[in-house]
């Protein structure tokens, strides 16, 4: 008889745990939870396109519900779905400029999170992919009281586990708890996550560039000559390169990820710290994109060792495979501003 491979997050998570004879589940129980965050989000991004036709006008649909933004619905359901399971002290969310506390009636956990719940949202009305990418660690503070600042703001070697949920052509789930990059493709006839690519590895080398090129005239000039590199013609070193940007990052990066190449979002003349956050963002993909054997830096140092000052703090990123990044990194290196 035909043997279904029928590995279930859930299931995958919890063998994961087994590698660690000191887990005390809390880990997987916090992953389920976002899992089923991602379900319902899903869910609502796939009926959006709907919205008009359904009837759900103006701001309350015709059960009289009232109808949010999604990327307003996806961070109340995060919340929803984390604030009461007793695995976190304290959250952080794009969408909210402060801490996010845990109601006093709810156990305190030893687990931070901080997510984007919608990233590239304003691509929804056009139907291109958008995602959800969350980020945790382990608090710093003593246990027992509510979380801090100072358990958000760690440096991103610190994460204990990473992910995004892609929602696209169907909706994807890749995380890395430490031990290997996985992803998970919802099937919504039962409403699981199962196995669909796993130990994912980026290639060392791709073919791929991803960046918006109609900032040009504000790059640096090291990228200007990177990105005339990578356009000339060269058979052995694979260029040209294609250049693909939906302009959602989890999107490009996911596509990155899986094909080989580079995705960048850099400092310009009008923005000195590019456009990407570094704790809801940067942290968590460079985290992933390294554990899958990529590299990630803000063009001089790795994002993972850059030293939080704020929450919503911007910072430009070089990311995916680790030769195309260390290349950029040179030609950004070896190029005076303003030559
Ligand atoms: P630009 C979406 O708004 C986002 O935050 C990322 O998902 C995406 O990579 C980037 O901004 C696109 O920005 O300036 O190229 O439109």
């Amino acid at each position: 008889m035909l043997k279904l491979r029928f590995m279930t997050l859930a299931r995958h998570i919890i063998e994961g745990e087994k590698m660690h004879p000191e887990a005390t589940g809390e880990l997987s129980k916090l992953l389920s939870d976002l899992s089923l965050a991602a379900k319902v989000i899903s869910l609502e991004v796939n009926k959006a396109g709907l919205a008009d036709i359904l009837g759900f006008t103006g701001s309350h649909n015709i059960h009289g519900e009232e109808v949010k933004k999604l990327d307003v619905f996806a961070h109340d359901m995060m919340f929803t779905a984390m604030d009461h399971g007793g695995h976190l002290c304290v959250m952080a969310s794009e969408e909210e400029e402060n801490l996010i506390h845990i109601p006093s009636h709810f156990k305190l956990g030893k687990y931070v999170l901080l997510f984007d719940p919608l990233d590239g949202s304003s691509n929804i009305d056009a139907n291109i992919s958008i995602g959800t990418i969350f980020s945790i660690y382990k608090r710093i503070t003593p246990d027992g009281t509510p979380g801090t600042m100072e358990d958000c703001l760690q440096l991103g070697i610190n994460q204990v586990a990473a992910g995004y949920i892609v929602y696209g052509s169907s909706t994807i789930l890749v995380y890395t708890a430490g031990h290997g990059v996985h992803g998970f493709t919802l099937d919504p006839a039962f409403g699981e996550f199962l196995l669909s690519h796993e130990n994912i590895k980026i290639p060392k080398k791709g073919r791929i560039y991803s960046i918006n090129e109609g900032n040009y005239k504000y790059w640096h000039p090291g990228l200007k000559k990177y990105i005339k590199y990578l356009q000339e013609e060269d058979e052995d070193s694979g260029r040209p390169y294609s250049s693909r940007y939906i302009g959602s990052m989890v999107a490009d990066i996911h596509r990155n990820l899986l094909y080989g190449g580079i995705f960048m979002y850099p400092a310009d003349s009008r923005n000195p710290n590019g456009k990407l956050r570094l704790m809801y963002e940067c942290n968590p993909m460079s985290f992933i994109v390294e554990a899958a054997g990529g590299r990630a830096s803000d063009g001089k140092q790795r994002i993972l060792e850059i030293k939080p000052e704020k929450l919503h703090q911007r910072v430009p990123i070089f990311i995916g495979s680790a030769e195309d990044v260390k290349l950029v990194e040179n030609f950004i290196h070896s190029e005076k501003l303003g030559s």
